[in-house]
């Protein structure tokens, strides 16, 4: 059994004066039971001094809200995670791409299907989405807290939220990319929303074997003009732009001085194509040979004034920047990174880049004002086997800075301090910008991806938090089996030593990066602003039922259902129908209370819906089974809930 005994007189004095700070009652002895003393508690249960404070760290007593929320890419369950912090506390999934049964997300409502069905790829509906990047909506380079994007990796699509209701409006399908993954990322006023493509595939044909790889295959990169008014993307005015079929990996926005630029990661510059099986190195062999791989530095604003003079060609549908068009026109310029880089990190002011080569122990930072010399000069060289002009490594670098093995992705802090991830020696390392040396390492369990930090990617981060997404935890958690979690560890920041603070199990997919937004940012519905709101239009529905309105129509075998919901009852309780008939059910909840939410489950016909309060949804389907199906509310919403309930009955034909 572990004890520490050392040093209890310091805590009990630390854990005391917190109390005391909060205006709380905390002695010994206070109102008895076992909870009274925290030394007792303490020595029982093994805890260390460090443990007590990081408890005390992170602990909400009930009602109190956490300072920030952190939105977390959900890996391959297609999601977003919602947290806390510093609680950690699991707040909300928001169902981006993945059908999700809780909040009704494509379970039979028409405006679920309209949004699968936009979200569509190859002719398949698709069921899942490898969530990796999520931006918040910025102004002037700070999350404004009004949108979040994200992208799905697998099947290159981007889902715009709102976070008014913390629910997906729309979902871009790019048809011309294989995978993405520079995305999402933001400019720093939101005026596009950057993805880039990974792996890259043929272009301007529909298909062209690997043998063909240099002539036909090419890389990626589309801007997604948003419409902040209206709340989405607009794809008329959206572009992309090609670039040699490397392999790309994250981006960044440039900000300040670098404001109007997008730098962007690529990998096998070597345009290596695999095929072991026929006497070729092996892809992870064959990608990595070369020491250096090119950031791509692209003039977003030069870009767009080219697409918005027709200096495109179309590519199934979308508007194409050309390879040679961006060279002629000063958009597109590399400059060598070590190689197999995973971030590109523009520090808060913008003046400089962090890039991590995961295969170098480096994070090398480039300055930002060199490299537009270097651009303004014309001092390049040479250029790739495209052309694409390349500046000098050496002349625009600011320094190097030996971190560990594996560097990944870098955040910053507010006393001008960066903070990369150290995949291989699973550890985080704290390092100052000015000068550039390390000041300290935590390790983390285990194999750190990225990092999260306090608003820590934009123009003025706030230090206190990070959040090391570490993707494996073996030994952190109780053994669940084969698959485990992923851990999210919570580190204090604030002083001159990093504190581990919290464990956080995920056992939803697998998340890359999070940002962390101020709560107070955040301005949410308590509840639809009228009855008979639509979220998927953000207006009033046409569709919406008033009470008193609620009746059945019949047109031919066309079934229109007008319902209401409020606690405790559906409106009507019957629905008469015939088999084969196309049943149209309206259903608007009349509730106006802040947390009043009615699900919306039928029998057997894969059918719930959430109806939050005043929300107005329509579900339609054929009543092909003959038989008799309860409906009833899904969410434990009242005394009476078991009985808010009714009966779909479709009589058999003949
Ligand atoms: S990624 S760590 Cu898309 Cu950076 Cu996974
Ligand atoms: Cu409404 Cu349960």
């Amino acid at each position: 059994m572990r004890s520490n005994r050392v040093g209890w007189g310091v805590v009990l004095t630390a854990a005391l004066a917190l109390a005391g700070a909060a205006g709380l009652h905390s002695c010994a002895g206070a109102g008895g039971g076992p909870g009274a003393d925290v030394s007792a508690i303490a020595s029982e249960r093994g805890l260390s001094e460090a443990d007590i404070v990081a408890a005390v760290k992170t602990y909400q007593p009930t009602g109190r809200f956490d300072e920030y929320v952190m939105f977390a890419s959900g890996g391959h369950s297609g999601q977003v995670l919602v947290i806390g912090v510093p609680s950690m506390r699991l707040l909300k999934v928001i169902a981006a791409f993945t059908p999700e049964p809780w909040q009704g997300f494509a379970y039979g409502s028409q405006e679920h299907q309209e949004l699968m069905e936009s979200a569509m790829m190859a002719g398949h509906e698709i069921k899942w989405g490898d969530t990796h990047h999520p931006a918040l909506s910025e102004t002037d380079g700070d999350y404004d807290g009004q949108f979040l994007f994200i992208n799905d990796k697998a099947n290159p699509r981007i889902a715009v939220i709102d976070l008014r209701d913390f629910e997906t409006k729309q979902i871009l399908t790019n048809p011309n990319m294989g995978t993405n993954h520079g995305g999402t990322f933001v400019t720093p006023n939101t005026e596009y929303v950057i993805e880039g493509a990974q792996y890259s595939v043929p272009l301007w044909t529909d298909y062209a074997d690997v043998d063909r790889y240099q002539e036909d295959y090419r890389g990626l990169v589309t801007l997604w003009k948003f419409d902040r008014a209206r709340g989405r993307v607009d794809e008329n005015q959206s572009f992309s732009i090609e670039l040699p079929p490397y392999w790309h990996d994250l981006a960044d926005a440039g900000k300040g001085p670098s404001f109007g630029w997008v730098f962007l990661n690529s990998f096998n510059t070597e345009m290596a194509t695999g095929g072991i099986e026929d006497g070729n190195p092996a892809f992870e062999s064959g990608v990595s040979a070369n020491d250096m791989d090119y950031m791509h530095v692209i003039n977003w604003q030069k870009a767009a004034e080219l697409a918005a003079a027709g200096r495109t060609r179309e590519a199934r549908g979308n508007q194409v920047i050309e390879l040679q068009t961006a060279i002629d026109e000063g958009v597109l310029f590399f400059i060598p990174e070590p190689k197999s880089p995973h971030g590109v990190d523009v520090t808060p002011d913008g003046r400089f880049l962090v890039v991590s080569g995961k295969l170098d122990p480096n994070v090398t930072v480039y300055s930002w004002e060199k490299i537009q010399q270097a651009i303004a000069d014309g001092q390049f060289s040479g250029e790739d086997a495209y052309g694409v002009p390349i500046i000098d490594f050496a002349s625009v670098i600011d320094g190097q800075l030996n971190v560990g093995l594996g560097p990944l992705h870098t955040q910053y802090d507010d006393k001008g301090n960066a903070y990369t991830s150290i995949f291989l020696d699973t550890k985080v390392t704290k390092w100052s910008l000015d000068p550039l040396q390390v000041l300290d390492q935590i390790d983390v369990h285990y194999n750190v991806g990225h990092l999260a930090a306090a608003e820590g990617d934009t123009r003025t981060p706030d230090g206190k938090y990070l959040v090391a997404m570490n993707k494996w935890s073996i030994d952190r958690f109780n053994p669940v089996g084969p698959l485990l979690p992923q851990n999210f560890q919570l580190i204090d920041i604030s002083g001159d030593k990093m504190q581990l603070l919290y464990d956080m199990p995920i056992g939803i997919g697998e998340p890359h990066y999070a940002q962390i937004v101020k709560a107070d940012k955040l301005q949410p519905f308590e509840y639809y602003p009228e009855i008979g709101y639509s979220p998927a239009t953000m207006s009033a529905s046409a569709d919406a039922v008033q009470g008193g309105e609620e009746r059945v129509e019949r047109t031919g075998n066309q079934v229109d259902v007008y319902m209401t919901s409020i606690r405790s009852h559906f409106t009507p309780e019957y629905i008469r129908v015939r088999e084969g008939d196309r049943v149209t059910i309206h259903i608007t909840s009349l509730e106006q209370a802040h947390d009043a939410t009615h699900g919306f489950g039928i029998a057997k016909y894969n059918i719930n819906l959430s109806l939050e309060a005043g929300e107005s949804q329509t579900v339609s389907f054929v009543a092909d089974e003959p038989g008799v199906f309860p409906y009833y509310c899904t969410e434990f919403c009242s005394a009476l809930h078991l009985e808010m309930t009714g009966y779909l009955l479709v009589e058999p034909r003949g």
